[in-house]
């Protein structure tokens, strides 16, 4: 048998894409619930209010200009308000996942559910007992859940009264909601997952800082980030000596475009900006070489404080999470034909199909980058997120029969079960993404669908919110009930 029998196979969701009860329960608003919908070729946006009351509407990774705010407007639609409703739909959705064998499943907590500002004095019980309850039906069926911390969401008074990160305060803040969590399910949560995606927080919206292209502090944002995830790794261990922690990286695997070494050299920088800096740390604890030396050239000078070495050092996480789902192609060759990939544009790969946003599927891409990232590091790997995201037919019978996602999931099955089996790669699981449809975080659109489950929402909320199985259902059942075996 090529995986391993305890086998971590499920799915995974995030609460500002699935969750909705926006301010239901006592939560508060976050970051995340003042962005727009979209689409592929529109952004999602956010509106501002600037000092003078002015508000504005700009794209939401355009730089927010200081002392002005995001803010909810009325005429706009906001995806996250709703979402996919899991909020009441929790024991409906996780009796499914139930259904289909799901041995974890992977959610993460809203952080504005439990301090609705971020830095109040106390922890509002309703938004606790809420995820209690969701923890205890996830243990009625058998599913160990797997928990994110920091899925996109900040809480927005943190970013409006300190500039969210950048402030160093903002680290106890963390803490102080971590050590909450923590001690509250220290007996029904044992997989935790500090921030989701780290190298992907760059703006207003995850940083909560102004001119978020500044360099300088968006660094010092960032250290302060990679300082909260040691402590609490180091805070969960002491609450509970069997918690496993790790911190999730999106990781997207570049091949250089010829044999140019050139190519070769680009692809190195940029898989250490986008990604490897991240693992080092995470992995190593300390700033890896290459990175001061960046930080040198770029004449950044980041502010820290005595012991802030050890910190790092003493909170390496107890294994490697990522999300994959396409590779790009780096080139030195001016005006190489572009292929769209997440949001890091490369050049076209002509030996890759793309899914109908642009995105190249590479299965074989999976087997090298778990093969990478053990060799290098030797910690067991956990893929917290993969998929397809495509569009869904219902047919006049009501079947959904999504072929192509079965495919898509199936190839990159082969190639984990190729790295486990002939590689001898250490893999504890295995959460494709949006295992119920949610909200894309790209684009705001609901009609991108990565599930198992069909949710009857269109791209502006309007819905039953009913869900139905799709083919892809039965299909991932068997996976599970075989352990892999039978993917057919
Ligand atoms: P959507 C960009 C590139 C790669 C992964 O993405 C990304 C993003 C964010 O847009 O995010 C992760 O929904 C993320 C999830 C997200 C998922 O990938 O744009 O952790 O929140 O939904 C898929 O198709």
């Amino acid at each position: 048998m090529s995986f391993p029998k305890n086998f971590l196979w499920g799915g995974a969701t995030a609460a500002n894409q699935y969750e909705g009860g926006y301010l239901s329960g006592g939560k508060g608003l976050a970051t995340a619930d003042t962005v727009t919908d979209g689409d592929m070729k529109n952004p999602r946006k956010i509106v501002i209010e600037l000092e003078n009351g002015e508000r504005k509407t700009i794209s939401r990774f355009e730089d927010v200009p200081e002392n002005a705010k995001a803010i909810v407007e009325e005429n706009n639609y906001y995806p996250s308000h709703v979402a996919t409703d899991f909020y009441n739909h929790y024991k409906e959705d996780i009796a499914l996942m139930g259904e289909m064998g799901f041995k974890t499943f992977r959610m993460s907590i809203n952080w504005t559910r439990i301090f609705p500002n971020g830095d109040d004095e106390i922890a509002n019980e309703e938004g606790l007992k809420f995820y209690d309850e969701v923890f205890d039906e996830c243990h009625k069926q058998g599913i160990e859940p797997l928990v994110t911390i920091n899925h996109f969401d900040l809480p927005l008074n943190l970013a409006i009264k300190y500039e969210g990160w950048l402030h160093r305060g903002t680290i106890d803040f963390f803490v102080k909601y971590c050590d909450t969590i923590f001690r509250r399910y220290k007996n029904k949560v044992k997989y935790w997952l500090t921030f989701n995606e780290v190298n992907f927080l760059r703006s207003y919206l995850e940083l909560g800082i102004t001119n978020a292209s500044n360099i300088q502090k968006q660094q010092q944002a960032i250290y302060h980030l990679l300082l909260a995830n040691a402590k609490i790794v180091k805070l969960g261990h002491e609450i509970n000596p069997d918690f496993k922690i790790g911190l999730m990286i999106a990781n997207i695997l570049f091949y250089p475009e010829t044999c140019n070494p050139k190519d070769s050299i680009a692809e190195m920088e940029i898989s250490r900006g986008f990604k490897d800096f991240y693992y080092d740390v995470q992995c190593r604890g300390y700033y890896p070489s290459y990175k001061l030396k960046e930080l040198d050239r770029q004449n950044v000078v980041l502010k820290k404080e005595v012991g802030d070495e050890y910190i790092l050092k003493e909170g390496v996480v107890d294994f490697i999470s990522f999300s994959y789902y396409n590779s790009s192609v780096i080139s030195t060759k001016k005006n190489s034909e572009g292929s769209f990939g997440n949001q890091l544009a490369g050049v076209k790969n002509p030996y890759l199909k793309e899914s109908e946003w642009g995105w190249p599927i590479d299965a074989e891409g999976l087997r090298l980058v778990l093969n990478r990232l053990y060799d290098k590091y030797q910690l067991p790997l956990m893929i917290v997120e993969n998929g397809l995201g495509a569009l869904d037919t219902i047919e006049a019978d009501g079947s959904i029969n999504d072929d192509y996602r079965i495919d898509y999931l199936k190839e990159h099955i082969k190639q984990i079960k190729k790295a486990v089996e002939y590689d001898g790669v250490e893999v504890w699981g295995y959460t494709p993404w949006g295992c119920i449809d949610l909200v894309s975080a790209g684009t705001g659109e609901m009609k991108k669908r990565y599930g198992f489950v069909y949710v009857d929402m269109d791209d502006k909320g309007n819905g039953t919110l009913k869900r139905a199985k799709k083919k892809s259902f039965e299909w991932y059942k068997k996976v599970i009930e075989t352990n892999g075996e039978d993917l057919e």
